[in-house]
């Protein structure tokens, strides 16, 4: 595919403007304004030149291809996030960005997926063997007009087990999926907070000392453990041959972050630590309490502590997002505008 430069209203006045600037410095032109002024205008239309030629530069060194790899657990919440990132664009929630879907796979999973969301079901797990790229034209907002590529967002296959999520450092780097994401160009983590152990709220009492799931702090662990073996294997492929991935952009996104805001109970109903091998039905979108969700993405950081600082010290550009598919923040899906911002290119 070829780059897209598409000459904008924009070039035609810098190329104007910049023309009537080289007449009135050649000519003279005292007729049109004093002399003492034509220098002055002179290095204004300089400067719009060389902005122009800069950004028209710049647009033609973005990438014509892209790649996002979401890498994550089972039932974390992955599938769900993607549609959801589409939804938000087409909503017009993030104007500055448009997707359109391309192929009939991509098409037809995301309108089958956004319906099924729309009717309050959970999505049907991805069941595809090596994995599922939605591919979308993007166009990107750059100054003096717009800028359209191709992206790929790989989204992790596999079905859920314990023994999955305990092999999942050992074994991602073997398979296809992990073939394709050593090649991505962004990398975004996916943790999924209904599985963070948090204090029990009873009856409007909380105490630090109980803690919900069971499991909980060993999904901790495991994640933690899972993902820097996960990040360990890209940077050994790419150090063999010779490439760096220090620069590419990598998100912790911690998916579900609507739990995070609301009170924990014994027994949640919405994407509960028991989605470990089952599906819970997304809970319908509502604003959230920016205070609680402030304070749950604290403490969400402070129990991924180590993780957090491992990828910091990794990764160049490496940003930590709470994401949810149905927690709103002004009417718009909390995360998803960061979470696009920050792994596509600018
Ligand atoms: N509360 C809550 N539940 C979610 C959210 N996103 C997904 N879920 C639930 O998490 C489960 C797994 O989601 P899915 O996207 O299929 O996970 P994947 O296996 O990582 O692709 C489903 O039961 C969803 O209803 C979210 O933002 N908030
Ligand atoms: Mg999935």
């Amino acid at each position: 595919m070829k780059p897209e430069t598409p000459v904008t209203w924009g070039h035609v006045v810098l190329v104007l403007g910049t023309a009537f600037g080289l007449v009135v410095g050649w000519f003279g032109g005292e007729w049109l304004m004093p002399k003492s002024m034509q220098g002055m205008v002179l290095g204004v239309l300089g400067g719009f030149l060389v902005a122009g030629v800069s950004s028209w530069l710049l647009r033609r060194s973005l990438p014509e291809a892209y790649s996002v790899a979401i890498i994550g657990f089972p039932t974390a919440g992955k599938t769900t996030l993607i549609t959801s990132m589409f939804d938000e664009v087409w909503k017009g929630r993030i104007r500055r960005l448009s997707f359109k879907p391309l192929g009939e796979s991509t098409i037809d999973r995301l309108n089958s997926d956004l319906a099924t969301l729309k009717s309050g079901k959970p999505l049907e797990p991805t069941t595809d063997q090596d994995k599922f790229a939605y591919t979308t034209r993007v166009r990107v907002p750059r100054f003096l007009g717009n800028r359209w590529f191709k992206l790929e967002i790989g989204d992790f296959p596999g079905q859920d087990s314990r023994s999955f999520a305990k092999e999942f450092g050992k074994w991602i780097h073997k398979t296809p999926y992990f073939k394709w994401a050593v090649t991505a160009d962004a990398f975004v983590f996916v943790v999924d907070v209904a599985k963070i152990p948090r204090p029990i709220i009873k009856d409007g009492e909380g105490g630090p000392g109980d803690e919900v799931n069971t499991d909980g702090s060993n999904y901790v662990a495991e994640i933690s453990a899972s993902l820097r073996a996960a990040w360990q294997h890209l940077t050994e492929h790419h150090e063999e041959r010779g490439r760096g991935i220090s620069r590419k952009p990598v998100v912790l996104a911690f998916a579900k972050a609507d739990l995070l805001a609301a009170p924990v109970t014994n027994n949640p109903e919405y994407g509960s630590a028991d989605s470990v091998g089952g599906v819970a039905p997304l809970p319908p979108a509502e604003e959230l309490d920016a205070e609680e969700l402030a304070k749950g993405q604290q403490y969400a950081v402070e129990t991924f502590d180590d993780l957090v600082r491992y990828l910091d010290s990794e990764c160049r550009r490496f940003r930590v997002v709470f994401v949810t598919s149905c927690g709103l923040h002004g009417g718009a899906r909390v995360g998803v505008e960061k979470l696009l911002s920050w792994i596509l290119p600018r």
